[in-house]
């Protein structure tokens, strides 16, 4: 398994504003998936970046008295910000104004003009520059404010100018047999649901190119038209491996195995991403898989969290690690999700602090009371250590087919239904009483714990990077045996092994204005 590759990307932002937690919601998530491929032997490759070109980046220019290029590099540094503080580890961060991805843009174009797939003509239509899409007039409505709105509640104007299109038209058929011959290609189901009806419903040739503005990637054969920006952005995916000229990544890392996105934005990646690879003779992704919105409660936040929409305030006030359990535990991935403070805080005083925090903080400071800090040898096990041992052993594979299947906050679910049971074998084993009566089986309680723990930090390393490695350093464990090989039974931890004093590593989270009293 060592050597397979696993090529992982998030939607590409747009830097037309700061980064918001919806941003930093799919950064977190993508990264965990990331991490866990990783440590599970996988050859991973991690992108991530921003989406610099369009109407609503020239638009939001002009009113700021910007040039698009400025407002992008003005906001561009502040996601790399974001996902350098979220402790993200992705291998490249791509910006689509970088002039590899012009190249990339430009050549994916020409294999589509060589297939036969692009043509000039004039478009006549709807446009939403707030979603870059254009919709047919039976997805819009037009309101009682006299304004005429798209299918995600945006509004739409009319556009009517020289541009080139995609046959997109052509693509029903074999993007249909797509879907059904990889029934996994789009997650979760109620996605794929919407994409196959909406492309039975018919598909018509998609406008590719704009002419009445010039913030874009010049069109290879005619400058005087840039190429619309789903068809730059979206080759950002291809660009970030090496297309077209560093042939040995691009065939090492190509196809994607997995485009992390907004539930927004899945007719582009399910629809005109694989029909343009398959009109330039690329393989499709393997795998599109939408998360879904979150938002804020609307709850009444305490003062000195302050504004908690903003990911960096978020991170300051409870920490990065905290922030990437929350959102992962709290929101099925691929539902909508709702955050608050007080949500927030419960996570963090219940799951953190008392389940996971006090499991270790308890057993690990009985060994340095009790063993002189020295990991005690197991006697013989009885059937509730065997039964622990167990579960613990039994934690990677289950954990497996949650992240195959993208199922983030069920792999969590998995590690706390463990930890849960820890608590109640390490309460029931009673170790403190057993001091006095039989050290030799309050040795094995202690081991038993500390193993179970230990089996918990590593395959929580993926969601809480820096907290796994601090209980990981305090179990003794070292750096080499932290990935997933040395789970279950054959990376036991080394009795005799002296261990560091422990320390408290997911400490209760306190109200700053309740610290003074
Ligand atoms: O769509 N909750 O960029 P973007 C969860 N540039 N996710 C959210 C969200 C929310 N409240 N708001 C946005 C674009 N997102 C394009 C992508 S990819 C080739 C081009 C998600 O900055 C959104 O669904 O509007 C998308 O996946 C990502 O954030 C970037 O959104």
């Amino acid at each position: 398994m060592s050597d397979q590759k696993y090529y992982i990307t998030t939607a590409i932002s747009y830097p037309n504003g700061a980064p918001h937690i919806g941003h930093a919601y799919e950064a977190l998530a993508t990264d965990a998936l990331a991490r866990f491929m990783r440590l599970d032997g996988r050859d991973v490759y991690f992108l991530t970046g921003t989406d610099e070109h369009g109407i609503k980046m020239k638009q939001t220019a002009l009113r700021d008295g910007l040039t698009p290029r400025e407002l992008a590099d003005r906001n561009t540094p502040l996601f790399q910000k974001m996902v350098r503080e979220l402790n993200c580890s992705h291998n490249d961060f791509i910006r689509t104004t970088e002039p590899r991805h012009y190249a990339a843009s430009q050549e994916i174009w020409r294999r589509m003009v060589e297939t036969g797939d692009i043509y000039k003509d004039s478009y006549a239509g709807w446009y939403s520059v707030r979603d870059e899409a254009y919709y047919a007039e039976s997805e819009t409505e037009e309101r009682p404010d006299g304004v005429r709105y798209g299918p995600q509640g945006t509004p739409v104007e009319w556009v009517e100018e020289e541009s080139y299109f995609f046959r997109l038209s052509a693509y029903q058929d074999r993007l249909l047999d797509h879907y059904a011959a990889h029934p996994e290609f789009i997650g979760p189901d109620e996605r794929r649901n919407e994409v196959v009806s909406f492309v039975k419903g018919g598909l018509r040739d998609l406008s590719i190119s704009r002419t009445t503005f010039d913030w874009g990637i010049p069109v290879p054969e005619n400058p005087a038209h840039v190429m619309y920006v789903w068809v730059d952005a979206l080759t950002n995916y291809i660009t970030g491996v090496g297309f077209p000229d560093d042939t040995e990544t691009f065939a090492r890392y190509w196809p994607a195995d997995l485009h992390v996105i907004g539930k927004d934005i899945v007719r582009f990646h399910a629809v005109y991403w694989p029909a343009f690879l398959l009109s330039a003779g690329l393989e499709p992704p393997k795998r599109v898989y939408a998360h879904g919105f979150l938002f804020n409660r609307g709850e009444k936040m305490s003062k000195s969290v302050g504004n908690v929409v903003d990911p960096f305030t978020m991170i300051d006030a409870y920490g990065v690690d905290a922030v990437r359990y929350f959102f992962l535990r709290e929101v099925p991935f691929g539902q909508d999700g709702n955050y608050s403070h007080d949500a927030i805080v419960q996570r963090i005083n219940s799951d953190l602090a008392n389940d996971l925090g006090n499991l270790a903080q308890r057993s690990l400071s009985m060994i340095a009371k009790n063993c002189d800090g020295v990991l005690p040898q197991p006697g013989d096990f009885t059937p509730e250590d065997k039964a622990l041992l167990d579960q613990a052993d039994d934690l990677l594979a289950r954990c497996r087919t949650a992240m195959a299947g993208q199922q983030v906050h069920a792999a969590l679910n998995t590690l706390w239904a463990l930890v849960a049971e820890a608590n109640r074998y390490f309460a029931g084993s009673e170790p403190w009483a057993l001091r006095k009566t039989d050290v030799a089986r309050m040795g094995t309680v202690l081991y038993v714990t500390a193993e179970a723990v230990r089996q918990v930090a590593i395959l929580v390393q993926p969601i809480m990077p820096d907290s796994a490695a601090q209980l990981l350093d305090l179990l003794g464990v070292p750096e080499d045996r932290r990935d997933f090989a040395a789970l279950g039974e054959g990376g036991r931890l080394t009795a005799g092994t002296t261990l560091p004093t422990p320390s408290g590593i997911f400490p209760r989270y306190v109200e700053p204005a309740d610290e003074r009293s």
